[in-house]
C-alpha cells in the first residue's frame, strides 16, 4: 500500500485551500525556474527515465511521447495540449485534479510545454465540468497574476500562455484528433493517423495531447527525481495511479495508490470491501467501460496496471474500477455500453456507425433472451469486423466489452435465452 510519503495527490478531496495559497503550502510552484533551468532536453531526458506512461487510456511512454517534438521549429509554432475531456463511463480522476487542485496542472503544463518548445497551452475541458472549468479559470488567472505563467514565466525568461476551452459534451471528442478538430472549430472528428499529432496537430503545428492526471504529476517526478517515480509499482508499470472505484463496493472513492496494487487489496483497504463480501463479487470491469470485465476468479489475484491486465485481455484504461456484485444483470450492464457507443460514434466509419447500432439490437434481445444462440457467434464475428477496421479507437471501445461478456459469461447468456424459450413454451 502506497505511504503518505509518495502521495502526489494532497488534495483530491479538497481537505485544503485549492487557490495559489493552499497550493504553494502543497509544495506546488516551489521554484518551478529551477526546474526549468535544466533544459528542455534535461527534462524529456527525466521524464523518460520515470517511466511514466500516458494516464488517458493508451499507456504511452510520455517522456517518448514528447520526444517526437521537433527542437527546432521550421516556423510553426508548437502546443501543448491537455485531455481534459474526460468522459469515459466509470471514470472521475482527473475531475478532482481539476477542481481540487488546478495548479498541479497549470505547473505540469509549464514544466511540459517548456520541455517540449511550446508556445503555450491548450485546455480542453468536458462542457459539463461547470465548477471544474470555473476554478481551473480562476487559478490561471491567479497564475497569471503572480508571473507563474504569462511573460517571463516564473522568472525563467521563457514565454508561456495558458488557455481554457469548454467542450461541449461528445465523448469522441476526447479522442485526441477529435479534439484537435473540435478545438479549431470543426465537427469533433477523428482524423487519420499517421500524421501523428506531433508532426501535423494543432492548427497545422506540432502539437502533444496529454492527459491531465498525467500532466499535473510531471513537476512532482522533477523535484522527487525519475528514480523515486521509476521505484514504486512493478517494472514497465510504474508510480502511483489515480483509481477511480465505484459499482458494489461499500464506499465508492477515488484514491492514489501505487501502479501494480492487487484489486483485492484497492477494494478491500480503500473501498470497504464489496458489498456482502468478496464471495458476492461477480465481475468487475478494471478501467473504465472500454475494457473487458474479468470474472470473479480472474480478479481474486489480479494486479491493476497495464500489463497485468493486458495478459488476461483486458487493460488499466481510465483506471475507473466498476465492481458489479452478484445481483448485477451483467447482459444488461454490458447493453447499456453498447447503448452509448452507438449514440457517441460519430458516424464517419461504416463499420461503427453501423455495427453500434447493430450490436445494440442485438444485445437488447439478448436482455429478454429473445434470440437464438447461434446469434451469440454472428455478434462476436460483428464485433471482431468492427474491432482494428475503424479510425479511432472507439470501435474497439464498443467492441471489446461485449467480447469480454462473451468470453467469460457465455453459459449466462444462452441461460438467459433457455429461459425465454421455456416461458414462451409454457404460455
Ligand atoms: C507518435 C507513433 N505518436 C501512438 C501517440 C498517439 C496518442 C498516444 C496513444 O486511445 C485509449 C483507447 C480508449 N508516433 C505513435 C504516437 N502515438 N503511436 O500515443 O495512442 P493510442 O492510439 O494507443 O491510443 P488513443 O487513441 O489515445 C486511448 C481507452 O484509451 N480508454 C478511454 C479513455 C477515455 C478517457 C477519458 O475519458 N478521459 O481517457 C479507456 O480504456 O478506448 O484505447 O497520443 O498520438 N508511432
Ligand atoms: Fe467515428 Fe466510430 Fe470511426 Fe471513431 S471509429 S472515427 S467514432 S465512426
Amino acid at each position: 500500500m502506497l505511504q503518505d510519503k509518495d502521495r502526489i495527490f494532497k488534495n483530491i478531496y479538497c481537505q485544503d485551500d485549492w487557490r495559489l495559497a493552499g497550493a504553494r503550502r502543497r509544495g506546488i510552484w516551489d521554484n518551478t525556474k529551477a526546474l526549468l533551468e535544466v533544459g528542455p532536453d534535461k527534462i524529456i531526458d527525466e521524464i523518460k527515465a520515470s517511466e511514466l506512461r500516458g494516464r488517458g487510456g493508451a499507456g504511452f511512454p510520455t517522456g517518448m511521447k514528447w520526444s517526437f517534438m521537433p527542437k527546432q521549429s521550421d516556423g510553426r509554432p508548437s502546443y501543448l495540449v491537455v485531455n481534459a475531456d474526460e468522459s469515459e463511463p466509470g471514470t472521475c480522476k482527473d475531475r478532482e485534479i481539476l477542481r481540487f487542485d488546478p495548479h498541479m496542472l497549470i505547473e505540469g503544463c509549464l514544466v511540459g510545454g517548456f520541455a517540449m518548445r511550446c508556445v503555450a497551452a491548450y485546455i480542453y475541458i468536458r462542457g459539463e465540468f461547470y465548477q471544474e472549468a470555473m476554478h481551473l479559470q480562476a487559478a490561471i488567472d491567479e497564475a497569471y497574476d503572480a508571473g507563474l505563467i504569462g511573460k517571463n514565466a516564473s522568472g525563467s525568461g521563457y514565454d508561456f500562455d495558458v488557455y481554457l476551452h469548454r467542450g461541449a459534451g461528445a465523448y469522441i471528442c476526447g479522442e485526441e484528433s477529435a479534439l484537435i478538430e473540435s478545438l479549431e472549430g470543426k465537427k469533433g472528428q477523428p482524423r487519420l493517423k499517421p500524421p501523428f499529432p506531433a508532426a501535423v496537430g494543432l492548427y497545422g503545428c506540432p502539437t502533444t495531447v496529454n492527459n491531465v492526471e498525467t500532466i499535473a504529476v510531471t513537476p512532482t517526478i522533477l523535484r522527487r527525481g525519475a528514480s523515486w517515480f521509476a521505484g514504486l509499482g512493478r517494472p514497465k508499470n510504474v508510480g502511483t495511479k489515480l483509481f477511480c472505484v465505484s459499482g458494489h463496493v461499500n464506499k465508492p472513492c477515488n484514491v492514489e495508490e501505487e501502479m501494480g496494487i492487487p484489486l483485492r487489496e484497492l477494494i478491500d483497504k480503500h473501498c470497504g470491501g464489496v458489498r456482502g463480501g468478496w464471495d458476492n463479487l461477480l465481475a468487475v470491469i478494471p478501467g473504465g467501460s472500454s475494457v473487458p470485465m474479468l470474472p470473479k476468479h480472474i480478479c481474486d489475484d489480479i494486479l491493476m496496471d497495464f500489463d497485468s491486465l493486458r495478459a488476461v485481455q483486458s487493460g488499466l484504461g481510465t483506471a475507473a474500477v466498476i465492481v458489479m456484485d452478484k445481483s448485477t444483470d451483467l447482459i444488461e450492464a454490458i447493453t447499456r455500453f453498447a447503448h452509448f457507443y452507438m449514440h457517441e460514434s460519430c458516424g464517419q466509419c461504416t463499420p461503427c456507425r453501423e455495427g453500434t447500432g447493430w450490436m445494440f439490437r442485438i444485445m437488447t434481445r439478448f436482455v429478454k433472451g429473445n434470440a437464438d444462440p447461434s446469434e451469440i457467434d454472428m455478434l462476436l464475428d460483428i464485433s471482431k469486423q468492427i474491432e482494428g477496421h475503424t479510425i479511432c479507437a472507439l470501435g474497439d471501445a464498443a467492441a471489446w466489452p461485449i467480447q469480454g461478456l462473451m468470453r467469460h459469461f457465455r453459459p449466462v447468456v444462452e441461460e438467459r435465452m433457455r429461459a425465454f424459450r421455456g416461458r414462451q413454451a409454457a404460455e
